[in-house]
């Protein structure tokens, strides 16, 4: 076939020779593929003998025989292309394949050890696709090899490739974001009662005129901005703009400041209330081993990834590394990690950790709301959905715990596959890798959190959950030091962590408030990490760091704990530091960590959990607003000027790094779903495509929504727990009305226990100055603990939570008056404290 490519080539570089513009990209460099076009000859191209060549339709085709085992047991190929170090290449080709099937293209090393400079998996279809990838190479080579890996097939089929194409060295284009206005807003909202800030990139040294104007363009309010200086993570000269004072909900509003107008942005109540529910619909298309429904995710079914059904190798039985065990495991299940399709403990653990305590805050905090629906499989059945879904997660980890109580650290494919591939198609062996001190501590916390969690609507599973935690953590004591390897990163990423003593702290942690027993909370008091500072401006806690985990469940889920009251105390030193940040960033966020780092992103939303988490424990708004204003910068409020949640802002990311959510690279394939967190700037740019666009960003800079660059911009089912958390948290303040506590005492005193129950008696004060005229009462459980026989109220409850509701004859208790009810409970396995959170007509009282 013939291309007109080249020809468009030429033209393009002579025009910018005439302006004296811009410098030629890759794809407008050289051509280095000898023929690619196959107009009239296969040559210079090359098969294994397997194969033949046929010229068809201006296509080479090649007949694949069945019955071979290795991808690379029938190879085409093309030699001697030059490669310079630190150019950058696009490589492209347009493929068919009957039936369709993965083939693996590479730009390697024509020598043991046959390195590859560009990998792709993509899996090709009848009609066909083309299929592009950029690279910088990292070595001077006059004589790479292009080639075709298209073996491994039981069954015979055939497979054509027309205009392949490398083009290149010429030196990386300079890459230039389009940032639109220089009025930086969050895209998505602001609460009409909420904070509304905004941030302005401008040369000018003093305050400018601001002004705000709805969508008939009437101006609405208006203001001076306050010039902030030279901002060290973006290198602009900013002014911030503090708008909270207008207050009416609208959509379509803008803010122009400097000649500039913003993009568009609504004020409005209730604004994040999908928000909070996609970034939890995240995980079921996450999922590994269940077929996802198209009917419950339009345009996102596919078949079960990974169960053993061809070319899947399958994770039911599952051998280790060579060398490392002689036995298999069934590990099918769980959520993928991100873009590729490993499965890690201590990702997964991190995550479905949040995910329960998203849930656990909705029995503790004033404000939470219940979660809702996820319109999942699981939908409708008794449970909550949101924890269904940590379910999900939490068995697929159950399964890595071998009898001995040790955890495998993960399982992955042997080796790393190119993009796209949906995970039903990945061909590799899966191997499950050496068990780990961190992996197995893990386990020892989630499974822990899981059995107080779980234990009202399924007490085997909690009963489960805690007898695999309580091995686990024993199993650690005996290996404390069993460290994962930095260097076993073929095939999936290493997650290797040099120190766990945090991961002891966490588990500690997590099994004493579950049980109350005395080894778990002597291990607490006298871990370091329990009054360490944890507050960090570069992040609080991440997969590899956890005792803020174990500190905050310790601080906001009920336990006896002595000391506890500095436990609490220290959450709120740690919002007040994350405050301070966020007041001193002209771009309003709670992190400064110098050089941003990968999965930045989550960062921001964790230290968000820290000022969250102090507002549900003291009720100081400064907290809450602080957390609030967070989110504007993952929203639009930042110096890309775009949202980095796929589906919210006029702007947003929607490419992140994924194999099946691939659909820049195959437009069959769709993009992630709305409320996909990308990972975010990150000033080490680690891939090709961010190093050959971004070297030499300042931070904020360092990001880009390209498939290719899983450094910035991959989706990690541990940054979209922390986009959960913190969406519910700002879901749940509504319009952003201030709830007022309750004009009430509540004292709730547990008189007695026995091995099968205990009986509880509580008083409630009208402290107000209003007689309280009909009442109901309500709290939760830790655990699986019930009501028996009550008197003075009528009680009833749902999974965990009490609801008491007054009697006639005590409907009405006059200022400073009391009323005194009481019940018996059927006692359950673990701690019993009193609950942290007692609300009346729906208002905490304090207790
Ligand atoms: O989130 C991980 C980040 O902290 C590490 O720096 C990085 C490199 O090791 O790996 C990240 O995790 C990736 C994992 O290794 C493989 N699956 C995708 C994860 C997100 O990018």
């Amino acid at each position: 076939m013939l291309r007109r490519i080249g020809i468009l080539a030429v033209a393009a570089l002579t025009a910018a020779c005439l302006t004296g513009a811009p410098p030629v990209t890759a794809d407008e460099g050289p051509e280095q593929i000898p023929n690619g076009t196959f107009d009239t000859t296969a040559d210079p191209w090359w098969h294994t003998s397997n194969l033949d060549f046929e010229l068809s339709g201006g296509r080479l085709c090649t007949n694949v025989p069945g019955g071979t085992v290795n991808p690379w047991d029938a190879i085409i190929g093309v030699n001697d292309i030059p490669l310079v170090k630190d150019e950058t290449y696009a490589f492209s080709f347009f493929a068919t394949a009957d039936p369709s099937k993965v083939a693996r293209a590479f730009v390697q090393l024509p020598t043991d050890p046959y390195t590859q400079y560009v990998a792709a998996a993509p899996e090709v279809s009848v009609s066909g696709n083309t299929y592009s990838y950029t690279f910088t190479s990292p070595v001077d080579l006059p004589n790479a090899q292009v080639v075709f890996q298209i073996g491994g097939s039981a069954t015979p089929w055939r497979f054509c490739v027309d205009n392949v194409s490398l083009k290149g060295g010429a030196p990386p284009e300079v890459y230039t974001p389009d940032t639109g206005p220089r009025v930086r807003v969050n895209q998505v909202a602001y609460l009409p009662k909420g904070p509304k800030n905004a941030t302005l990139v401008t040369g000018a040294t003093s305050a400018l005129p601001w002004q705000l104007k709805n969508s008939a363009g009437a101006v609405v309010a208006h203001g001076s901005t306050t010039p902030r200086g030279v901002d060290d993570s973006s290198g602009q000269n900013v002014h911030s703009i503090d708008f909270g004072s207008y207050v009416k909900a609208g959509t379509g509003y803008t803010l122009t400041a400097d000649g500039e107008t913003s993009r568009p942005f609504d004020i409005k109540p209730d604004a994040y209330a999908s928000l909070k529910l996609d970034a939890l619909k995240f995980y079921y298309t996450q999922r590994s081993g269940i077929a996802i429904d198209d009917a419950l995710r339009p345009g996102y079914g596919r078949p079960a990834g990974h169960v053993d059904v061809a070319p899947n190798q399958g994770d039911k039985n599952v051998p280790c590394q060579p060398g490392v065990c002689d036995y298999r495991l069934d590990v099918s299940g769980g959520w993928y990690d991100a873009g590729d399709h490993g499965k890690y403990v201590v990702n997964g653990g991190i995550s479905v950790a949040q995910i329960m305590s998203e849930f656990e805050r909705t029995k503790n905090a004033p404000t939470a709301k219940p979660i809702g629906s996820l319109n999942i499989p699981e939908s409708g059945d008794a449970v909550p959905d949101v924890l269904d879904e940590a379910r999900w997660e939490q068995e697929f980890l159950l399964k890595m715990q071998r009898p001995d109580g040790m955890v495998h650290h993960k399982i992955h494919d042997e080796n790393w596959t190119g993009l796209p591939l949906l995970p039903h198609l990945d061909p590799q062996k899966r191997e499950l890798h050496p068990v780990s001190t961190a992996a197995t501590l893990n386990l020892a916390a989630t499974a822990a959190q899981a059995a107080r969690i779980f234990a009202p609507y399924d007490a085997a599973f909690a009963a489960k959950n805690l007898a695999a935690a309580k091995k686990a953590w024993t199993a650690a004591k005996a290996n404390p030091n069993l460290l994962a390897s930095p260097s076993d990163g073929n095939g999936g990423g290493t997650y290797d962590d040099a120190k766990v003593s945090d991961e002891f702290y966490w588990a500690a942690a997590e099994l004493y408030i579950t049980t109350g027993e005395k080894e778990y909370k002597d291990f607490v008091l006298a871990s370091p990490h329990h009054t360490a500072d944890l507050w960090s401006k570069s992040g609080v806690f991440d997969w590899g760091n956890v005792a803020a985990l174990g500190r905050l469940d310790l601080a906001t889920v009920p336990n006896e704990l002595p000391g506890r009251a500095a436990v609490r105390q220290s959450v709120v030193d740690g919002a007040e530091r994350y405050l301070g940040v966020v007041k001193a960033h002209p771009y309003g966020l709670p992190f400064d960590p110098g050089n941003y780092f990968w999965g930045s992103n989550s960062a921001v939303l964790n230290n968000t959990v820290v000022l969250g988490a102090a507002y549900d424990i003291t009720g100081t708004v400064k907290y809450r607003d602080a957390a609030i204003e967070a989110i504007d910068y993952l929203l639009g409020r930042n110096a890309l000027n775009q949202s980095y949640v796929t589906g919210y802002g006029e702007v947003a990311s929607k490419n992140e790094h994924s194999r099946w959510y691939a659909h820049s690279l195959d437009t069959s394939l769709p993009n992630p779903p709305h409320g996909t967190l990308a990972g975010g700037p990150n000033s080490d740019i680690q891939d090709p495509v961010a190093q050959a666009k971004l070297k030499g960003c300042k931070p904020q800079f360092c990001y880009i929504d390209d498939i290719g660059s899983y450094a910035t911009n991959e989706e990690a089912i541990n940054w979209n727990s922390a986009l959960s958390w913190v969406s519910a948290f700002i879901a749940d303040q509504g319009d952003g009305t201030v709830k007022a506590p309750g004009a009430c005492k509540v004292t709730y005193t547990t008189h007695g226990s026995w091995p099968t129950g205990f009986t509880t008696q509580i008083t409630i004060e009208n402290t107000g100055t209003k007689a309280v005229d009909g009442w109901k009462l309500q709290w939760s459980f830790l655990g699986g603990q019930k009501i028996d026989h009550s008197w003075s109220a009528n009680f009833s409850q749902q999974a965990a939570t009490v609801t008491a509701e007054n009697e006639t004859w005590n409907k009405t208790i006059k200022p400073g008056q009391s009323v005194v009810i009481g019940y018996n409970g059927l006692g359950a396995p673990g701690a019993n404290p009193s609950p942290d959170l007692i609300t009346l007509n729906g208002a905490a009282c304090s207790t």
